[in-house]
């Protein structure tokens, strides 16, 4: 048997209830008054059963986000909400949350009801470990964090993870369970570049021909797009060629032709960029677009983008 000064209470089928009343109180009841030395809380009272327990703990966690998406270099906060909702005063209590890979710099705080201290494991992104907690003492700690905006993220990923927290005191749920891990997903959006290519001229085509291609290109994701490059290299076999563009700004790279780098593409910017040129070789005599526009795409350009 522990021995504890815990004020100990009873278990029903709607979870523990709390300790017996310490003062007198007065129930009506069909019209008759009675008065209790004592007693415990009247529904738990008027349940057909109850078992009465060993004092015990029950500490629980729960997480959240905030905000619940983010996009890359965004701040992010993590709130761990802990409690201990049993009798027993819980000790040695642990509460893990283990960063996601991509956040990063992250810091944090807390805040306990008891006013006693949390302490960060060493060399830990994060456990913590709390301090004794007695009945229904509770604390708060958030992690903020960045998401790591060096790395390349897709239109849409989801990170998630688990909080969890355990104590070497006895531990019994209540009804519903008070539960010791919580998960929260945190979405993360990221840019998402589209690109076709198009041949412009139409009708037949010969050798010595002009023709135009038009390449239109954006930004259908929710985040910025950095370090955007187009490339395209021309075929020998297309020669005189010049190009033009509207919408974001573009630069040629000077190294390779044409290897274009773009300004940062916000959400839904974009542009197009049309290239003109002489047909040198490549074409049957009298061979037409229409035959062919994916081989003839592939001769004058080294592929598809
Ligand atoms: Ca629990
Ligand atoms: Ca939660």
């Amino acid at each position: 048997m522990v021995a504890t000064d815990s004020p100990g209470g009873i278990w029903g089928p709607w979870g523990y209830v709390e300790a017996p009343f310490e003062e007198n109180f007065t129930e009506q009841n069909g019209g008759a008054t009675g008065t209790y030395n004592g007693g415990y809380d009247l529904p738990q009272a008027e349940v057909e059963w109850a078992i009465a327990v060993s004092p015990v703990a029950d500490v629980w966690v729960d997480k959240s986000f905030s905000p619940s998406s983010a996009t890359p270099g965004d701040t992010v906060t993590i709130t761990l909400r802990f409690e201990n909702a049993g009798s027993l005063p819980a000790e040695d209590v642990v509460l893990t949350d283990t960063l996601p890979a991509g956040l990063v710099n992250p810091t944090w705080a807390y805040w306990t009801s008891n006013g006693l201290t949390v302490t960060r494991r060493t060399g830990t992104t994060y456990t913590w470990d709390l301090p004794d907690l007695a009945w229904m003492e509770w604390g708060l700690i958030t992690v903020t964090a960045q998401v790591d905006s060096s790395l390349d993220w897709p239109k849409e990923s989801t990170l998630s993870n688990n909080a969890a927290i355990g104590t070497s005191t006895l531990e019994q749920y209540q009804v519903p369970e008070l539960l010791n891990t919580d998960a929260e997903n945190l979405t993360v959006y990221g840019p998402d570049l589209v690109i076709t290519k198009t041949l412009v001229t139409s009708g037949t085509l010969f050798n010595g021909s002009w023709v135009t291609f038009a390449i239109n290109y954006s930004n259908a994701g929710q985040a910025i797009a950095t370090n955007v490059l187009i490339t395209d290299a021309l075929s020998a076999n297309f020669v005189n060629a010049s190009y033009s563009s509207v919408g974001a700004t573009v630069n040629t790279t000077g190294s390779i032709s044409y290897t274009w780098r773009i300004e940062d593409l916000s959400p839904t910017e974009g542009g197009m960029i049309t290239i003109t040129g002489v047909l040198s070789s490549g074409l049957s005599a009298g061979q037409k677009t229409d035959e062919c526009p994916g081989a003839l795409l592939k001769a004058i350009f080294d592929a598809m983008p």
